[in-house]
């Protein structure tokens, strides 16, 4: 049996990260994580090759070898998951698909042939049963959450991590908060998940084994579900595996109230993390009344954000702009506390209802949804709810949020103020071969011939200067804003 598990490609979002990948001649972020867990859950007679479309052309060779496509992916790419089922089917392979996009939308892939749904650890076993059986049926879904205790190791060997920016590994799953537009409680549950410290540190050694010394993102939908663990287990046993081990360093997902837990946060540092994404979402109190984001309400939270960002985390930020509560003042209240904080990557959308989630009910019931999918991208500048404020004076608002952050002045600016605020990370600061590259490529792309030259070389000298250490940070966060502006040049200005 040949199994081709095939990755559809994102489109150019600011989450692509296409136009920074080029100054570092990777050609995708991040490797499909569900697909190589997947691949680990088939019997060892399946032979198998994996596609990630981002990175390689699915060749005419791949689909005639194959005998099933297994298609994994979330909502923003649907278009490209469309084009590779339609040609696997002219091909006659029978097709499987699986992950986000197909358990938000299963009534919308009607020539897929088995839809297997939900976490694979759960629904998996039953579809390979029937198959061999002979008669797998059309549909599996699973009603429960699976114990991440039997979870595989993903099947490192599918890739070619050179390909890529980062690796990814996955602690935990679900969230024990409960924000009202989040799907991730309805797919993965309140109660967070975990994966032992063994199997991280097991996962770890297969990643560091094949020769990867860089990023690694821990995927997790919130990193600090579980403090107890992290403090007693897994934060201690990342410090000891990274004592003999080069250029491995950590980024993930946490809520805001990292920043109340001193502890935590120095653990998190000494283990190698050296950045956190953070849904802050908006500063208005009463907009996160609304969405029932109460962990972040009542909290000085640029004061938070600077804390992390003291402590040796940079933080990245989601936010989100036309809750009810939000009047046209929002705009400029937002670009104030963006450019306050020092969150360089601030990823603003406008407030979208994901089928599933309580605010798509709610919504739904007062008739104020315009569709009854999201676009999958959240930094689109589209929405499916009919705003209080009205969509055009909206999207007005909103061209003035990116036009202004991403702007080269503004966003220079934000960088210096957030590389004045970096406390010492175990941030990996060597200037190796790629790095000098990258700085050599941006010289010439952003310090000569882009339009923000002279902020460019105004941030390098001023690094140089005041913060040496952190130059290989400057050109990266300088390359990042080269694709945002892009991003929002094309898409949203
Ligand atoms: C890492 C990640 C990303 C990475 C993507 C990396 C990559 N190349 O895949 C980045 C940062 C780029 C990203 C971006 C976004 N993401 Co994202 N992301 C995640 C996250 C946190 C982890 C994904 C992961 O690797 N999980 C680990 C693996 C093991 O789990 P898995 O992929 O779900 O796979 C399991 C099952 O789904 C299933 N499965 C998966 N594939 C297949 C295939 C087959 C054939 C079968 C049978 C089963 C199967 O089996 C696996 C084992 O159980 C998830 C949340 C989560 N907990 O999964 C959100 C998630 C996937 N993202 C989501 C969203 C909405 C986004 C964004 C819009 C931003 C945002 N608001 O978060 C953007 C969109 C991208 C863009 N604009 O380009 C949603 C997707 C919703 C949907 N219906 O598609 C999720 C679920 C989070 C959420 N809010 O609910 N994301
Ligand atoms: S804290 Fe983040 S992951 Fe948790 S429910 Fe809220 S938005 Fe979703």
């Amino acid at each position: 049996m040949n199994v081709l598990l095939i990755y559809p490609k994102f489109p150019d979002t600011f989450w692509s990260f296409k136009y920074a990948l080029k100054f570092i001649r990777k050609k995708a972020a991040y490797p499909p994580l569900g697909l190589l867990t997947v691949a680990a859950m088939l019997p060892d007679e399946f032979e198998r090759r994996l596609v990630d479309v981002n990175v390689d052309g699915l060749s005419e060779d791949d689909l005639s070898w194959a005998d099933f496509a297994f298609i994994g992916g979330m909502a923003v790419q649907r278009e490209s998951a469309r084009q590779i089922i339609a040609r696997c089917k002219a091909q006659g392979l029978k097709v499987i698909a699986g992950g986000p996009l197909f358990t938000a939308e299963p009534d919308a892939f009607e020539d897929v042939d088995h839809l297997v749904l939900d976490e694979a650890e759960l629904t998996l076993p039953s579809f390979l049963e029937d198959l061999k059986n002979g008669h797998p049926q059309k549909i599996y879904r699973a009603s429960g959450f699976c114990d991440l205790g039997h979870t595989p190791p993903p099947a490192w060997d599918l890739v070619e991590m050179k390909k890529y920016a980062s690796m990814s590994i996955q602690f935990s799953r679900g969230c024990p908060f409960n924000c009202d537009f989040c799907n991730v409680t309805v797919l993965f549950g309140h109660r967070p998940r975990l994966k032992s410290d063994e199997q991280v540190i097991a996962e770890l050694d297969r990643i560091y084994d094949a020769g990867w010394r860089s990023n690694i993102f821990f995927v997790d939908d919130n990193f600090i579900g579980n403090k107890r663990y992290l403090k007693t287990r897994l934060l201690p046993a990342l410090i000891e595996w990274r004592q003999d081990k080069k250029g491995c360093v950590f980024f993930t997902e946490a809520s805001i109230n990292l920043a109340d837990d001193a502890e935590l946060l120095d653990l998190m540092v000494k283990a190698g993390f050296d950045s956190v994404f953070i849904g802050i979402e908006t500063p208005n109190n009463d907009s996160l009344t609304e969405c029932q984001k109460i962990q972040n309400k009542n909290r000085n939270l640029i004061n938070d954000v600077k804390i992390l960002q003291r402590a040796g985390l940079q933080v990245q930020g989601g936010f989100i702009v036309g809750f009810d509560s939000d009047s046209p003042s929002i705009f400029q209240q937002l670009v104030d506390f963006i450019q306050k904080s020092g969150i360089v990557t601030a990823m603003v959308g406008l407030l979208q209802a994901p089928p599933g989630t309580r605010l798509f009910d709610r919504l739904k019931k007062d008739n104020r949804l315009l569709g009854m999918t999201i676009s999958g991208d959240n930094v689109d500048g589209s929405t499916n709810i009919d705003p209080k404020m009205g969509l055009d004076q909206l999207m007005t608002g909103y061209r003035f949020i990116m036009g202004y952050i991403y702007s080269p002045r503004h966003y220079y600016r934000r960088v210096k103020v957030f590389l004045k605020e970096f406390g010492n990370s175990e941030a990996d600061t060597r200037i190796d071969l790629q790095r000098f590259l990258a700085f050599f490529r941006s010289s010439i792309r952003l310090g000569i011939l882009g339009k923000e030259r002279f902020h460019y070389w105004r941030l390098m000298t001023w690094t140089l200067v005041r913060r040496p250490r952190l130059l290989p940070l400057a050109i990266t966060l300088a390359i990042y804003g080269y694709h945002f502006r892009r991003i929002c040049e094309i898409h949203i200005l």
